[in-house]
Parts: structure tokens; C-alpha cells; sequence
């Protein structure tokens, strides 16, 4: 049986695979596996019965058996270590590919997304315009250090994996772009994980679930 995730019955996004079931697909993809997508509203992930599978009330979960998981990057970091081709075989480089994962999560997205939290719920206060520069430098500190380590490599570890696929998928978030710019070898990185034919399958599909919602 398929593995089911959840994903937003009207993603705020528009199908530009910002939600955070867009890493969990393109995972599925790279690795072959197929799965199920049980869409949600807003409304129902707030109930008990999603609760129980994810506590804070948000998507993705994943469901398998008599597995059932929450986080993105946990979910990604399952299915690379249940399927080959997202973490390497030697046992050295498959712990640096998971530190690159957690660097993703923890390290590299949380100013991205502080930032983002700003330019969308905070415009209106009188702090905004002196704390923004603030929130940028914080995201330009993080990407100096992730430019220099990539340097000329396509990937960030020898051939791509699933910490590229978690550090790219924070990298695309709309609130880095401008800044993103800076950055050539990083935008090129983006680029480059955006025209993987998995990541384009996942991509479409998650467009198709918005423009399915947009049309009926
Ligand atoms: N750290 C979580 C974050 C999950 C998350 O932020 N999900 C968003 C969609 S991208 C959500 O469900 N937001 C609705 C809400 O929080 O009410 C993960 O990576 O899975």
C-alpha cells in the first residue's frame, strides 16, 4: 500500500509549492515511490482527529501501516533512509547528507521564514521598516556562509541528496529572492534542484491540486 501524506485542500500559495508537503513529494519522486495525497482544510486540520496525527494543527503528516509521522524533514529524512537514491551508501557521508538536513531546518530556514512572518503580519507596525534591514542581514549572514561552502559544486555534499532537497526547498521561499540575487552560485543551486524531473513532477502536482480547487 502507498504511503498518504496531507497537503492543503486551497493552498495560500497559489501552486507555487511553497506548503511544506512540496519537499515530502519531491522526495516520493526522487526515490520512485508513489503515494496518496488526502487534501485538508483549514478547518479540519485544527480538529482532533488531524491533531492526532499533528499536533500543532499543520500539514504534511504521513501515514503507512501502523506508521504514522509528522515534520517535513522527518518525513523526508523516512523515506531516504527506506528507499535508495536520497542518502549516500557510505556510512560517513550518509551522516553529513542528514547534518545538511538538519542545517536546512534549523540553521538556514527558521531567518528565512522570521522574515518572511514579517513582510506578511507585520507591515503595519511602527517597527517594521527598522526591523526588516535587520531580518535581511540575518538571512544574508546565513546565505554568505552557504555561498562560500557550495562554492563552484553543483550539490553540497558530492552527488545531491536529501539535505540539497531540504536546504533547496528553503531556499525558494519568496522572501529570499531579492536577497537570493546576491547570491549567483546559490540561485544557481535553486535553479538547478527546480529542473530535477522529480522535483517538476512534484511541483505540477501540487498545482494541480490548486488549480483543481481554483476551478471547481
Ligand atoms: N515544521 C513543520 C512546519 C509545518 C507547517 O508550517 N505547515 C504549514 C504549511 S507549510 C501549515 O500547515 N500552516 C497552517 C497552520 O499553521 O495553521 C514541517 O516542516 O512540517
Amino acid at each position: 500500500m502507498s504511503p498518504t501524506i496531507t497537503a492543503f485542500e486551497s493552498s495560500p500559495d497559489r501552486g507555487r509549492g511553497l506548503a511544506r508537503d512540496m519537499p515530502v513529494r519531491w522526495a516520493f519522486e526522487e526515490v520512485g515511490q508513489p503515494y496518496d495525497v488526502r487534501l485538508v482544510s483549514f478547518a479540519e486540520m485544527k480538529q482532533a482527529a488531524h491533531r492526532a496525527l499533528q499536533p500543532f494543527g499543520q500539514i504534511p503528516t504521513y501515514e503507512e501501516g501502523g506508521l504514522a509521522l509528522f515534520e517535513s524533514g522527518a518525513i523526508v529524512l523516512h523515506i531516504a533512509e527506506t528507499h535508495a537514491g536520497l542518502l549516500p551508501g557510505d556510512a560517513n557521508a550518509r551522516a553529513r547528507a542528514i547534518a545538511w538536513m538538519f542545517a536546512a531546518k534549523s540553521t538556514v530556514e527558521p531567518p528565512i521564514v522570521e522574515r518572511e512572518a514579517a513582510i506578511l503580519f507585520e507591515r503595519d507596525k511602527s517597527w517594521y521598516d527598522e526591523r526588516l534591514p535587520i531580518l535581511d542581514d540575518r538571512v544574508r549572514a546565513r546565505l554568505t556562509d552557504l555561498s562560500r561552502r557550495l562554492g563552484d559544486a553543483n550539490w553540497l555534499d558530492g552527488d545531491f541528496s536529501a539535505g540539497d532537497l531540504l536546504m533547496i526547498n528553503a531556499l525558494r521561499r519568496p522572501a529570499t529572492s531579492e536577497i537570493l540575487k546576491e547570491f549567483p552560485n546559490l540561485a544557481g543551486y535553486v535553479a538547478r534542484g527546480e529542473t530535477r524531473p522529480a522535483f517538476k513532477r512534484a511541483y505540477a502536482d501540487q498545482l494541480a491540486v490548486f488549480t483543481a480547487a481554483s476551478n471547481g
